[in-house]
């Protein structure tokens, strides 16, 4: 059979999830950093049993589940190990491990090669403490299949800047592409501009003082965009008078156009809805859109492409609408609580059928490198079932299914789609 034979619509889902397994992935949001800034110091780049169930997703998920037992406070005043070790029977031993989060290191350990139904942690620590890490990095990159992954480099965090300022190379693997993370210019406008003045950024107002950090920051890690997280949308401006508005138009985006770099925007997530509970405690809410569709406006004139994932699962109709009408706008990932195999599927085949193939399936948000591992197998399960149906649904309307399309297909979702945006410079 040649590979320009058309496909049976019965011979297509095979096919699928064998290409999709295959399809090397780049991985454009995570929290994870080369190894290299573990020299500076070792909290960088989590990774290991105790890290993967430490988790924030899995501390919200252990204070439901023993409640009565743990209070928050008794929580975070115990070491990491315990806290692990008590995660390990509450949501492993004592129950099954069914939700999203917890089955993800479930999947792990098991792609590891590892026993995911120990009743003591310890054989896994001495496993992972025979590891070296750089080794350890390319093994699991190559079990996810990612081909490189962007770190989170938070400019406001003086931890992050005293690590670059030390060691030049840092954006130099080129596994870990460098990626400028502003919340603070535009969460909190005023104790951004104290903080700039304080560093020694002074200017006529916000913005150029944010016009010379920012492309300070940009050259000197040679980020591959510049991101940041927001609250819910909720009849705000992004683009109005006030200096906070200000900062993202007369501020952020003259850097980016001159260098062509996009700007990505992770909207919906409310932070401190129970503050006890730490990262595990934000929550969701949902955004009104046509603030951002004046912003695609701008973008679009200053050639700035925008990334962008909403957390709430109510505005992703309308954020695949406001993508057909701005091209500059690629929606990417299925964002923190909608990374759940149902939410994958939903969000996924409604991309499809109202943009085709022209988004970012998904993103992995580690913050612990092994996640990568399930993040990338949970993904590539649905969009392989997702994506079958809709090549199914294309052979029965006469259309033509071909290896080679559904090759070129899938590649353009897991690496060509991010690639034609984000101008990766270390190559790998
Ligand atoms: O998914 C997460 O781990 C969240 O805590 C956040 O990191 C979110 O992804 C963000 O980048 O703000
Ligand atoms: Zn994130």
């Amino acid at each position: 059979m040649s590979r320009d034979t058309r496909l049976a619509s019965g011979d297509i889902p095979a096919v699928v999830r064998r290409v999709v397994g295959v399809q090397p992935a780049l991985d454009i949001h995570t929290h994870l950093w080369a190894p290299r800034f573990n020299a500076i110091h070792d909290g960088f780049l989590l990774w290991g049993i105790d890290s993967l169930l430490d988790y924030h997703y899995l501390h919200a998920e252990l204070l439901r589940a023993a409640r009565g037992e743990l209070s928050p406070a008794r929580l975070f005043a115990m070491s990491k190990r315990e806290r692990a070790d008590t995660t390990w029977r509450v949501l492993f031993r004592e129950r099954a491990p069914l939700s999203e989060a917890c089955r993800g290191v479930m999947t792990t350990l098991h792609a590891l090669g590892l026993d995911p139904t120990v009743d003591s942690l310890e054989s896994l620590r001495s496993w992972f403490e025979d590891r070296d890490l750089e080794a350890h990095v390319d093994h699991v990159m190559r079990l996810a299949n990612v081909e490189r992954v962007t770190m989170t480099n938070e400019v406001f965090d003086p931890r992050e800047r005293a690590a670059w300022e030390g060691d030049a190379s840092l954006g130099t693997d080129g596994r870990f592409a460098p990626v400028v993370r502003i919340d603070k210019l535009l969460r909190d406008p005023g104790a951004a501009s104290s903080e700039l003045a304080s560093l020694g950024y002074t200017g006529d107002d916000l913005s150029e003082q944010a016009r010379l950090f920012l492309s300070g920051w940009v050259e000197k890690t040679g980020a591959v965009y510049v991101a940041a997280s927001l609250p819910p949308i909720e009849g705000a401006s992004l683009t109005g008078s006030a200096p906070g508005d200000r900062v993202l138009l007369d501020g952020v985006l003259p850097v980016l156009g001159e260098r062509r770099l996009p700007l990505a925007l992770m909207i919906g997530a409310r932070r401190g809805v129970n503050p006890s509970l730490r990262s595990a405690g934000d929550g969701v809410g949902p955004s009104d859109l046509a603030p951002l569709a004046e912003l695609c406006a701008h973008l679009e004139e200053s050639g700035v492409p925008l990334l962008t994932t909403f957390l709430a699962r109510e505005d992703q109709h309308a954020l695949c609408v406001l993508a057909r009408k701005f091209a500059c706008v690629t929606p990417f990932g299925c964002w923190w609580f909608l990374n759940t195999h149902g939410l994958i599927g939903e969000l996924t085949t409604m991309r499809l059928e109202l943009l085709g193939t022209t988004f970012i399936p998904q993103h992995s948000d580690a913050r612990v490198l092994e996640q990568l591992i399930y993040k990338w197998a949970h993904t590539r399960d649905v969009l392989a079932d997702v994506l079958s149906e809709q090549l199914v649904r294309l052979a029965q309307s006469g259309g033509q299914v071909t290896l080679p399309i559904v090759e070129r297909e899938v590649e353009a979702l897991l690496r060509g789609n991010a690639l034609s945006i984000i101008p990766y410079k270390v190559s790998r």
